[in-house]
């Protein structure tokens, strides 16, 4: 491709439009090759997206993955072309999953050639794990910003723990591209309120302000008073009226960085398809190519080669390379050295360090995990989690979380000596109070997870629903984010249908990759605690009980430990030859052990499967499965307080389920029971009529 076209950059102002006009042309072009996407917001954003990668952002391209570098977050995940643009341009490298540098780029011009093509790693959105320098998977508006609260907060939480007099371990920044969409969407104004609260003043948030979504112009549904309302909030709010003065966007990210206490948000007026003759400042520009002709007007516009396509003129590459590149390689360097002398200083604290870059846990994470002693009127499962979490906690430094004002009542506080509040003035807390916002909630507890601590959030499994979006992210994103819901059935009774889940277990299982866990007895919870620490790159969502639950005698039915198989032999008929097999989580499984007690004095030679993860036991061999569920006998009965949907696979065509058809109702949850069925009597009775059957 001739470059000579265009005029030679003689200044620095020519040097950095060649760099910005870059930026609009591969993203324009892009999206007319792919004949899909969304040019508009690349051509505004691009001189904000060049201005706080090659004037204020400390990031290495060479190590994308170095703890210590400032975050950016594409939050309007729309315009992915500009991520795809700057990742190309500033020559990032990738790393894989175990974080070893592959020796390659992360975006190639032939992935943006292939953008939104199988492979391309130039995807439609962001996303996490498949393209290195992206932060957080985007796309869901909101969800980006909401999430790099949570960067924000453990930047904080890192500072204070790991930081010492003359190093400044963890001091980086994070900033995050918004649009309308997400500012309209309730996660953003969750998580803006908490970051408020918390004086997060390590966060910038960019608004693009263009006044256009889909539909049109924001007037129709989007009126309010932005500015006020992050004042409100206790933001400092910052306007740059041109989107392409970029020295006064460099000038904004300054005050930025001067600033204390509170986080910046920069509203920044821009024009949707800048430089676009016919479809600037419309919802035209929004998602669909420009058309040749009007890239054509567009190139002309810019002072660009109109017939040129994907093409980086010279200099550009090594306009970034001056840039970012020598100022982050300076930075990451600079880091290195002092983190060398602080591990010599300080052995212990680098090593925990090195062990969370890594998703290890440190040595003895697991002991003094309690062991119950069987108990018939036993323990709730929520008190023997909050017992373990604690354990853990105490073991594991750097695990943290919090509740969404559910803290009591889930059992989720952490009460050991020195684990305390996380709060502005105390950032080395290690409870964080979520307020009510369980989305903000999930997406701070994944923006934590990024940031290599350990978080977990928790609130009552009703409002699981709350939180789906970022749970869904999450398994998405391949985090080890943890999910703690008590109340997981209908043991809060009286409270009623609003806060009886039933669909809740079959939709979390319909997740790929999320980990859900819902424990027969305080053991299974001990158990399901011990898996869910050892995931490095899956989501969990432990699903505990409000009312007691009998503590199984172990020495008669078998060990808890087969909740990491995801489902076990908890009893079986003596002698073997299987009549009847009866499948229970949580609650339900002491209730199948009567049952299957009683069919046992009777005779019938039955057997229990505790069965607290349909996702882990799908994990396990066919051998290991058949086991389990020896394919010859038929006869079975799933019984569990939540929907039936799905149990089939499980029981099979002639098999019964016990569940749930409605919604639950308000009573003493002794009438619910009686009321669904949920009693030993039934499953015998049920049991029954499958054996005469056959
Ligand atoms: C949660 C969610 N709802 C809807 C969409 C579909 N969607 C994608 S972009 C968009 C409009 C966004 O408008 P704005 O944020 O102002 O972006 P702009 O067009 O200005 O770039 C919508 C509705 C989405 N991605 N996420
Ligand atoms: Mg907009």
């Amino acid at each position: 491709m001739s470059v000579t076209d265009i005029a030679e950059p003689v200044t620095e102002t020519d040097i950095d439009q060649l760099c910005i006009n870059t930026i609009r042309t591969l993203s324009m072009d892009a999206v007319q090759q792919a004949n899909s996407g969304h040019p508009g917001t690349p051509m505004a954003l691009a001189p904000l997206v060049y201005t706080i990668w090659n004037r204020a952002m400390r990031f290495d391209p060479q190590d994308p993955i170095w703890p210590n570098r400032d975050r950016f977050i594409l939050s309007n995940g729309h315009a992915s072309m500009l991520l795809w643009s700057i990742l190309h341009l500033t020559r990032t490298q990738s790393v894989n999953a175990d974080y070893e540098r592959l020796g390659h780029a992360a975006v190639t011009l032939d992935d943006i050639r292939r953008f939104r093509q199988l492979d391309s790693k130039a995807p439609g959105h962001p996303e996490y794990h498949w393209v290195s320098g992206v932060e957080t998977t985007t796309g869901p508006l909101g969800q980006g910003v909401a999430t790099s609260v949570g960067m924000a907060v453990a930047q904080k939480w890192l500072a204070s723990r790991y930081n010492r007099p003359g190093f400044d371990i963890f001091d980086y920044n994070v900033y995050a591209v918004c649009g309308d969409g997400c500012l309209m969407e309730g996660v953003s104004s969750e998580a803006a309120s908490l970051a408020a609260h918390l004086g997060l003043d390590n966060l910038c948030w960019v608004y693009d302000n263009n006044h256009i979504t889909i539909e049109g112009n924001t007037r129709i549904a989007f009126t309010e008073d932005v500015a006020a309302r992050f004042l409100a909030y206790g933001w400092n709010v910052l306007r740059v009226g041109d989107a392409n003065d970029i020295d006064r966007i460099e000038h904004a990210l300054e005050v930025f960085r001067k600033t204390k206490e509170r986080p910046t948000f920069i509203i920044l007026d821009t024009h949707i398809g800048y430089g676009s003759p016919h479809k600037q400042d419309t919802s035209a520009a929004h998602g669909e190519p420009l058309g040749e002709e009007e890239i054509r007007l567009c190139k002309r516009a810019y002072g660009w080669p109109e017939d040129a396509k994907f093409l980086v003129p010279e200099g550009v590459y090594e306009h970034f390379e001056d840039g970012i590149g020598a100022r982050g390689g300076q930075a990451r360097r600079e880091w290195t050295e002092l983190f060398e002398a602080y591990r010599s200083k300080y052995p212990e604290l680098a090593t925990e360090i090195e062990l969370m870059q890594r998703r290890e846990l440190p040595d003895g994470w697991d002991r003094n995990l309690p062991v119950f002693p069987a108990d018939a009127k036993g323990i709730a499962g929520r008190e023997a989690s909050g017992k373990v979490l604690n354990v853990l906690a105490k073991n594991i430094p750097w695990f943290l979380g919090g509740s969404a004002d559910l803290g009591p009542s889930n059992k989720t506080t952490l009460t050991f000596e020195g684990a305390g509040d996380f709060q502005a003035d105390s950032p080395s807390g290690r409870n964080i109070h979520f307020g009510i916002r369980e989305h903000g909630m999930a997406a701070v507890v994944n923006g934590l997870a990024l940031s290599k601590v350990r978080a977990f959030g928790a609130t009552f499994f009703i409002f699981s629903d709350y939180a789906r979006p970022a749970i869904r992210l999450s398994a998405l994103m391949e985090l080890p984010s943890i999910f703690i819901f008590s109340h997981e059935a209908m043991g809060d009774g009286e409270d009623g249908p609003t806060h009886q889940p039933v669909e809740h277990l079959a939709s979390l299982r319909a997740i790929p990759g999320l980990v859900t866990l819902r424990p027969a007895d305080a053991n299974e919870v001990v158990e399901a605690y011990r898996y869910v620490m050892q995931l490095r790159h899956a989501p969990a969502v432990l699903a505990v009980s409000r009312q007691p639950l009998p503590t199984l005698d172990r020495s008669k039915y078998a060990s808890a430990s087969g909740v990491a198989q995801g489902a076990y032999v908890l009893a079986d008929a003596p002698g073997g030859d299987l009549e009847v097999i009866l499948i229970a989580s949580g609650s339900e499984v002491s209730l199948v052990v009567d049952a299957h007690e009683k069919l046992i004095a009777e005779g019938i030679r039955s057997r229990v499967v505790s069965m607290p993860s349909w996702d882990i036991f799908e994990c396990q061999s066919q051998e290991y499965r058949d086991s389990v569920l020896p394919p010859n006998v038929t006869a079975r009965v799933a019984v569990e307080q939540a929907s039936t949907l799905g149990w089939e696979r499980y029981v099979g065509l002639s098999g019964r389920i016990i569940g749930m058809k409605t919604f639950g109702a308000s009573a003493p949850l002794k009438e619910l029971q009686r009321k669904f069925g949920f009693q030993p009597g039934r499953v015998v009775t049920v049991a029954k009529e499958l054996l005469r059957r056959a």
